[in-house]
């Protein structure tokens, strides 16, 4: 098994309502086994403004997936969930779930880029993951903690308790 962070994020059609049932979703995965979730935050979008607040959330996975095998699942989660593809870049969405780490491995590739490009600036990512996992450390040797004092809070909201009981690494 290894150990899988993923973001999730909406901010159409009731958000907490699409990460609740992502959640479930991801923890009927085959070969894989939910860990746990941290608290649902809003978090003022990051792209075009003239859009709804976002929730998001990270999840903890272990799996025994490959990485594009676990993509596929993740797209077709999202698409389960009425995801449609626009052209506009960082645009509304009902449900986007990312792989931010996956083990130690660093992959770049047409379809994925693992660890996730952004995340190491995002607050809406680095809270969340920081409570499931406070000690870790990326494949380029940056740990959270340092990531975090670099990422100010601003703009997050901690809006409801984590939706699965939590383990922390
Ligand atoms: N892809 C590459 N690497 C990965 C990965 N690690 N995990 C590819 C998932 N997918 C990955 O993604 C486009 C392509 O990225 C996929 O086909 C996959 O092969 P997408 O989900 O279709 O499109 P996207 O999410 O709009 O693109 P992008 O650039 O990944 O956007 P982000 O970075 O996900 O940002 N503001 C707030 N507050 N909260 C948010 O959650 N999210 C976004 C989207 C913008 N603003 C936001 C938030
Ligand atoms: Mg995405």
């Amino acid at each position: 098994m290894e150990s899988v962070y993923i973001g999730l994020g909406s901010n159409l059609a009731e958000p907490q309502s699409q990460l609740r049932a992502a959640l479930q979703a991801l923890q009927a995965l085959p070969d894989s086994r939910l860990i746990g979730c941290s608290s649902l935050y809003a978090s003022d979008p990051l792209g075009p403004a003239d859009q709804p607040r976002y929730v998001n959330a990270v999840a903890a996975l272990d799996t025994r997936l490959e990485p594009h095998a676990l993509l596929d699942q993740l797209q077709r989660i999202e698409l389960e969930q009425g995801r449609q593809r626009k052209a506009e870049r960082w645009g509304p969405r009902t449900l986007d779930l990312d792989i931010l780490m996956f083990g130690e491995r660093v992959l770049h590739d047409e379809r994925l880029t693992v660890p996730h490009y952004h995340m190491h600036a995002r607050a809406f990512v680095l809270y969340p993951l920081a409570e499931l996992a406070p000690g870790l450390q990326l494949p380029d040797g940056r740990v959270l903690t340092e990531l975090l004092t670099a990422c100010p809070f601003t703009g997050l909201e901690r809006i409801a308790a984590a939706p699965l009981p939590t383990v922390t690494a």
